[in-house]
């Protein structure tokens, strides 16, 4: 019995752990987001302007029902999404909403960031109406910036 117990407690835990709709946003095929004009290994001086670029998508405000459409989320100075604490859960799940994670829900295509000097990593991922990465994950490359 022992086997099907802990089986069925795993089955549990999995379910209860997963909101209804996490991750269940469809992403079309060849969608994607990088950085538009800023290079990974670039220099560049605070404050700084850094523009999400968008393909096979749309940009709608968080909370809109629309399909093929999210909101931009920049991660900075943090592991790629999907390799930090909660590891790949994170791509079923809410992105947090902190210093290490920007939501621009209003539908902002760009930000001003006035960073400290040094090196930063930045990436960015578009969310869907509930700020969950979509399915597949529409992610840029994470880039290393020094900002002077
Ligand atoms: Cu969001």
């Amino acid at each position: 019995m022992k086997p099907f117990t802990a089986l069925a407690l795993a089955a549990t835990l999995a379910a209860a752990a997963a909101p209804a709709l996490a991750g269940d946003t469809p992403a079309p095929e060849g969608a994607g987001v990088y950085f538009a004009g800023l290079e990974d290994g670039a220099t560049v001086a605070a404050p700084f302007t850094v523009v999400f670029g968008l393909k096979g998508m749309g940009v709608a405000p968080a909370g809109t029902d629309k399909a093929a459409t999210g909101h931009h989320h920049l991660l900075i100075d943090r592991p790629a999404l999907g390799q930090g604490e909660d590891g790949a859960a994170e791509l079923d799940a809410p992105l947090p909403a902190d210093a290490h994670h920007r939501h621009f829900g209003g539908g902002q295509t760009q930000v001003s960031l006035d960073l400290e000097p040094g090196q930063h990593t930045l990436q960015l991922v578009l969310g869907d109406m509930n700020h969950v990465p979509h399915d597949p994950p529409v992610v840029s490359e994470v880039i290393t910036i020094t900002v002077e």
